[in-house]
């Protein structure tokens, strides 16, 4: 991660990053805003977590097929920070460094929720971890989408229909309700970076609430930095 680093000011790219639990539409906003923010002519990535680079998607398939699991919680998080630096490294930050915004589907909230609220793995370890592989990164934006459980569980089955339950989907309910709670706390604890959205509505009414989420946070922001 060392020699990457981020280039400040208003020349720099905006980092959007969408988190929530199973279901919640993540993949399905994050599309939207991509669409809505290319009419409005801004030049972007998007991209996702685990993944988004080569080397990284290869930690991917490792994670979701459940091989991480049987290495133990801290061992998993290492497969999950790995992917991370490889993704930061060339994707994410030479990305903003050339001015484009970056959309990314789950990012650090997610470690934090899924191995930290849930996998229990120490908070001096995921900083540590945090530390090595973003630096001083951080989202501009982070946009929670937030629906109840059963709700969630129940579009993710849906759209999995006859397959098997990846890595995470295959936990049981108390744990899907703790990984809620733990957004929402992510959400109080930095409310100027984060902003919880209700997405049990249609598609195209969330995709109203994140456009307005957007629009008041970011392009004020370029608009006064311009
Ligand atoms: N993970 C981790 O543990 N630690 C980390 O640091 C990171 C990740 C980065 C990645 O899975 C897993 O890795 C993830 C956390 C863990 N856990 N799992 N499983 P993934 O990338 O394969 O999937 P996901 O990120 O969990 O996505 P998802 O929850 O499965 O779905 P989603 O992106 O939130 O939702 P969607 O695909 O947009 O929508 C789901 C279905 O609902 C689909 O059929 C849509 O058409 C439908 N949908 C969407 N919006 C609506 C509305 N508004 N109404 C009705 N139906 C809707």
């Amino acid at each position: 991660m060392a020699e990457a680093a981020l280039k400040r000011g208003p020349g720099r790219g905006r980092f959007v990053t969408f988190e929530g639990g199973e279901g919640a539409g993540k993949s399905t906003q994050i599309k939207m805003l991509a669409d809505h923010l290319q009419k409005e002519g801004v030049r972007l990535v998007l991209t996702r977590e685990p993944g988004g680079s080569p080397g990284a998607e290869i930690m991917r398939h490792l994670v979701l097929s459940g091989m991480g699991k049987l290495l133990g919680p801290e061992a998993e998080t290492l497969l999950f920070a790995a992917a991370r630096d490889d993704h930061v490294r060339n994707v994410i930050l030479p990305a903003l460094n050339q001015g484009s915004w970056v959309l990314c589907d789950r990012f650090f909230d997610s470690t934090r929720a899924y191995q930290g609220s849930q996998g229990k793995v120490a908070p001096d370890v995921l900083n540590a971890m945090q530390r090595v592989t973003i630096g001083d990164l951080k989202p501009d934006l982070t946009l929670i989408l937030d629906v109840p459980v059963e709700i969630g569980l129940q579009r993710a089955g849906a759209r999995r229909g006859a397959g098997t339950p990846d890595r995470f989907e295959g936990e049981d309910i108390k744990f899907h309700k703790g990984l809620r709670d733990a957004f929402h706390k992510i959400a109080a604890e930095d409310p100027r970076r984060c902003v919880l959205i209700d997405a049990t509505a249609s598609a195209e009414t969330v995709s109203q609430l994140v456009w307005n989420a957007v629009r008041e946070r970011l392009f004020t922001e370029v608009a006064a930095a311009s």
